[in-house]
Formats: C-alpha cells, structure tokens, sequence
C-alpha cells in the first residue's frame, strides 16, 4: 500500500443536513464523502454515490477543519499526503459503515442535478481508492448497471432503504460524444452487449473496454462551455478547475 503510483481525483461530495444519526454530532460542520475518480471531466454527468453497505467508513478531520468520510486506508493514505493536520495521524471522528449513510443527500460540484443521494453499490472494492464511488451512469458502464438494477428492482432498493425518489428522477445526463457510439456511450454498450446487472462480470469488462479508450481518446465534450473541446484536452483543466474551487483535491496511491 505505498504512496505514489495512481493520481486520483477525489471529488467532494457534501452531505446535507439534517446528518444521520451516527454524524448528527457534527451539525454545522462541513461533511464531505471523497469519491476517487480517474475522470474528472465527466463530473457534469453525476446522479449519485455509490457506497457498499457492509464497507467500514471513518470520518475525520482534515488540517481544513472540514470532514471526510472515506475507508480508513484511505484517510492514512492521505495522512502521508499532508493533508491531515499532522503529518502520519488521522483524527477520527466517527466510525460507520456504508449504511449508516445509505439514502442521503449530497451536494456535487459541475452536476445539473441539485441533490444527489447515496446509493448501494455491491461490487465497490474497500482497497482501491476511498470506498467512495461517485456515478457517471452516461459514461461508466458499472455506474449505468447498477442504477438500472436499483431502477428495475423495487426489492432491491428496500432492502437498503432506498426510496423512489432518490432513484427514479436519476437519469444519464449526455456530457461527451464518442464517434460510432454516440452521447451515452454506457447506456447504449450496455444495451448492445445485453448486460443484465452490476454482477454481470464479463460482459461490464467488455463494455468497459469499448467505452473507456475511445471516450478518453476519441471523445469530445457536449457539455455548454467545454463543448466541441477533446476530452482528453479539458480533464486537466476540469480538474484543476475543481481544486481551486475546493470542490476537488489530487490523492495518489
Ligand atoms: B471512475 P482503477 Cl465516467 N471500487 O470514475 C470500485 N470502483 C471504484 C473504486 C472502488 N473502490 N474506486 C473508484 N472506482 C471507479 C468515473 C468513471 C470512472 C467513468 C469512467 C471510467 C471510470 C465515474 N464512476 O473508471 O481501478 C471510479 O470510476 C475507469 C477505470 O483505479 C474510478 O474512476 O483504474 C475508477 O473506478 C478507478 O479504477
């Protein structure tokens, strides 16, 4: 687990108030979830978060003074990355798991949704990024997957108790046009190849592969002041964009 191989952008998800029960001692204070993405240029396409239900999740503070809710992993990473008041120590908070903040609403940077919601996602991996998937259901094939099982399932959202109305208004938000594929490269793979859901492993790795290299090298963006621009030549300036901002910061691991 070293520092310094993968840049990841963590997008800075707010949680609005009222907290749940387990952060309602933080009222008035900033709580941000930290979504690592390797696409920050598609953030104009969010419609929620994804987090697994069983995932072990802290909050701490940062030298900011702001919280973040990540995987523990994840804040010592950022504790090596001057990020934490000091240098190799987490303040933690409180500690979770993914349901305990399952169904809230968030607040995301660049999205023309106004609020988001936290929803289950069970393929999430504890020891990659932050535990916190931000969903780009236009461009991701993963995300399109599994907002379509929560979508077609009733079952499936009560289990995690998901209402409708964090789900049913949510839809793909064209942010980037791919030559042969069209504007929502994920939705339209993912109806080619048949998918059936988040579990269906081999034909998401397929689709992962035709969407992910010519989106990246081939596409370009539709999205007002970014339109008519090659992705590959705005992700930066997204990025940077975020950061000044403080709706973004950089994280490598
Ligand atoms: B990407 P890599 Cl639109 N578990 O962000 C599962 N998936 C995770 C994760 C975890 N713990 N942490 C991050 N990810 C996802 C956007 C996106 C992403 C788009 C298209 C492609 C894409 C919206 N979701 O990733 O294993 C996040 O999804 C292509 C690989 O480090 C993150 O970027 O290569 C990506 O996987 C990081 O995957």
């Amino acid at each position: 687990e070293g520092v310094g191989g993968q840049e990841y952008t963590l997008i800075k998800m707010q949680l609005l108030e009222p907290y749940p029960e387990k952060l309602k001692f933080l009222t008035d204070q900033k709580i941000f979830l930290v979504a690592a993405t390797l696409r920050p240029e598609t953030m104009f396409g969010q419609t929620n978060c994804w987090i697994h239900p069983n995932i072990p999740l802290i909050a701490y503070k940062m030298a900011t003074g702001e919280i973040f809710v990540s995987t523990r992993r994840a804040a010592r990473n950022m504790a090596y990355q001057e990020m934490t008041a000091q240098q190799g120590h987490v303040d933690v908070v409180a500690e979770l798991i993914g349901q305990d903040i399952m169904g809230k609403p968030l607040k995301a940077p660049l999205t023309s949704y106004e609020v988001i919601y936290t929803l289950p996602m069970l393929t999430i991996k504890e020891d990659k990024g932050t535990g916190v998937v931000t969903s780009v259901p236009s461009d991701s094939p993963d995300d399109y997957a599994a907002l379509c099982d929560l979508k077609k399932k009733p079952p499936f959202r009560s289990k995690y108790s998901i209402s409708d109305e964090m789900v049913l208004p949510y839809n793909p938000i064209p942010i980037i046009d791919i030559p042969e594929i069209g504007s929502l490269a994920a939705v339209t793979t993912y109806e080619k190849l048949n998918i059936q859901s988040q579990n269906d492993t081999e034909k998401l790795t397929e689709a992962k592969e035709l969407v992910y290299l010519k989106g990246f090298y081939e596409g370009t963006m539709i999205v007002e002041e970014y339109a008519g621009q090659r992705v590959q030549d705005v992700k930066k300036i997204i990025q940077q964009k975020m950061v000044k901002n403080g709706d973004a910061v950089l994280y490598m691991e």
